[in-house]
């Protein structure tokens, strides 16, 4: 769509582009695809070199995708489903990067991405509904939709180690991991955090380097995930029922197709719920979690307590030094209250090895890294290279590093102040025309991502040809229904036992972050129905109308 055939759009002003979305990953492209199907003109700004988002950036080793492969890939298009085929049950980062740039390269996506182009801030003018966004070079794009694409767990977070500066080997963030190849042959490896990434590192790096120390502040429930290649016959069974396979992730509370076989443990002794539990053992990954219905899990602490001694057992049984195992179990939090990782090559096992320890920085913390690696409270260790696996600024630190300033000069900074605050996690109020995707207070990383973001993309495309035909050019989360739906998310999680526990998910992982629960709880199956019934009730919730600056800019209240 060009200039002159914006009020096509529903705008009254000229724009360079109908719509700009930040980020090339999964909702980045489908984003793209979506607008584009639409008639949009649609611009897409990318920091990296390519697409791919999280999987162009963490390319550390053993980095792979806890989802099953067969349902972490898009759904919309059977064409897709047809052509590709995954070669192991949990995919690798570089099949999944070579899976997204696939799928850029079909739908020919590549045209409308501008690599290397960083935003670094968004203003809104209401007298045109418009957005200014401006590139880190300086460039400025006006568009009528803003689309953030920026990820959850895309902004990494490197704690402020004294010393940092002085130490004289390498260092790596494994969210920002080099592209050469890194040989830890020679060298005395030390690695910082023990969360998914951790874990997966650790499993693999183990054994390759000529010793690994684990700095480990917190121990987390790993559980197998049982990885193996997927036969063909197998693969032409899920092809065959991939219809029902997607129907029934997206009626399941965390995206993922799998049954449990009893709602609750009600009724059930303790032998009857191990039984299930060891059975979902075998079968590994987050099925384990589908023992009983996951939100049970999450909710019931008798039956949490259940489930986090049988995993602390397991891990007892596979450590041969008693001490070793102690420091590995974890006490302080319930399983589920953080993100629960997997645990892909016997990473319990890697802890038997001589070349490999275990340093526990909760007794005794990091005080500083030095010139030759890290001086605990206890001791110091010599050491040739550091990686941080100390994850992200997640769930807003991306939307966060841009400056966004909405209506009458506010800034998302200032309004998230006190935690963010959306409606659905789709608008903010104050912010007509942002789309996030993906956002706080969305189920997003509770879930098995590319469905919970194929949905945000499909409701934000129709959200937007809603607004085309109606002519409106202006929506806004009013106020009331984005206080509704904060209290609503909150409510939820305080009835889980997500509070027992400092996770990222409540931004706990970093300091003077506000703490407070974001990923909204409640189940990808009811969030698409709530979302469904808001644009049947024409957008419950919103504002739709004209700009302030437009001659009849009558403001709905939809529903009216
Ligand atoms: P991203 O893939 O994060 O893409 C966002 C893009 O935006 C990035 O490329 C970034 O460079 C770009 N960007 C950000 N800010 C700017 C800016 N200001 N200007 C320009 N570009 C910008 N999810 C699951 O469902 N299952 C899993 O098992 C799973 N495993 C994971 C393992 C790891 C190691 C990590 C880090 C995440 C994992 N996730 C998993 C979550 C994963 O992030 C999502 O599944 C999905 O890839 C998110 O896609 P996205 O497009 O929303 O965001
Ligand atoms: P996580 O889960 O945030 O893990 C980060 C790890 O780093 C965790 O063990 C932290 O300990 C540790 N950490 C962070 N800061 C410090 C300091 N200052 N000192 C010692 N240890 C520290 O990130 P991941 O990358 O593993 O996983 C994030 C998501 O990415 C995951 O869900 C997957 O989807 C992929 P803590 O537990 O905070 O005590």
């Amino acid at each position: 769509m060009s200039d002159a055939d914006v009020d096509a759009a529903g705008g009254s002003e000229e724009t360079d582009v109908d719509a700009v979305v930040i980020g090339a990953g999964f909702s980045g492209l489908y984003m793209l695809h979506k607008l584009r199907e639409q008639g949009l003109d649609v611009r897409v700004y990318e920091k990296g070199d390519e697409v791919g988002g999280t999987w162009y950036w963490n390319t550390y080793p053993g980095a792979r995708c806890d989802s099953e492969s067969h349902i972490y890939c898009f759904s919309f298009d059977e064409g897709l489903h047809r052509e590709w085929e995954w070669s192991e049950r949990y995919p690798e980062q570089p099949e999944i990067l070579d899976y997204l740039q696939w799928v850029a390269d079909r739908l020919d996506l590549h045209r409308d991405i501008a690599f290397e182009r960083e935003v670094t801030s968004a203003t809104y003018d209401d007298e045109t509904a418009t957005w200014t966004v401006e590139l880190a070079d300086g460039e400025r794009v006006r568009t009528r939709y803003f689309v953030t694409a920026v990820g959850c767990l895309s902004e990494p977070f490197l704690p402020d180690f004294d010393g940092l500066g002085d130490f004289e080997g390498e260092w790596y963030h494994t969210a920002r991991w080099p592209d050469e190849e890194i040989d830890f042959g020679d060298d005395h490896v030390g690695v910082i955090g023990t969360g998914s990434t951790g874990i997966q590192f650790i499993s693999e790096v183990g054994g390759r380097a000529d010793h690994l120390t684990v700095f480990q502040r917190t121990p987390n429930y790993a559980v197998p995930a049982r990885n193996r290649p997927l036969e063909d016959d197998e693969y032409e069974e899920i092809r065959e029922n991939y219809d029902d396979i997607w129907a029934r992730a997206r009626d399941s509370r965390l995206g993922m197709p799998f049954d449990h076989e009893h709602e609750t443990d009600y009724g059930l002794s303790e032998e009857e719920i191990r039984e299930v539990l060891e059975e979902r053992w075998q079968q590994g990954g987050f099925r384990f979690l589908h023992s009983f219905e996951p939100g049970s899990i999450l909710s019931n602490p008798e039956l949490n307590d259940v489930v986090s001694a049988f995993i602390r057992e397991k891990i007892r049984e596979r450590v041969d030094d008693p001490e070793t195992a102690e420091t590995l179990v974890p006490t302080d939090h319930p399983y589920g209250a953080k993100r629960p990782p997997m645990d892909y090559d016997d990473y319990y096992g890697t802890y038997n090895r001589d070349d490999v320890s275990l340093v526990d920085v909760d007794e005794n913390p990091i005080e500083r890294v030095t010139a030759d690696g890290i001086r605990t409270t206890a001791a110091h260790y010599d050491l040739d290279m550091l990686v941080f696996a100390t994850g992200f600024d997640a769930m807003t630190g991306a939307i966060l590093a841009m400056d966004i300033e909405g209506k009458n000069g506010q800034t998302l900074d200032e309004k998230w102040e006190a935690g963010p605050r959306t409606y659905l996690g789709l608008m903010t109020h104050g912010f007509p025309n942002l789309f996030t995707i993906t956002g706080p207070q969305s189920p997003s990383v509770l879930t098995n991502m590319p469905l919970s973001i194929e949905q945000h993309v499909e409701w934000i495309a129709d959200c937007i040809a809603y607004m085309d035909e109606h002519g409106y050019d202006r929506i806004e989360a009013t106020e009331d229904a984005e206080d509704q739906w904060v209290q609503n998310t909150n409510m939820l999680a305080e009835n889980m036992l997500f509070s027992e526990a400092d996770s990222w998910y409540r931004g706990a992982n970093v300091p003077g972050k506000t703490q407070v629960f974001t990923p909204f709880p409640g189940g990808l199956d009811n969030y698409r129905e709530i979302c469904a019934r808001v644009a049947r009730d024409d957008y419950d919730g919103f504002e739709l109308g004209r700009a302030s600056g437009t001659a009849d800019e009558a403001v709905s209240e939809p529903g009216d």
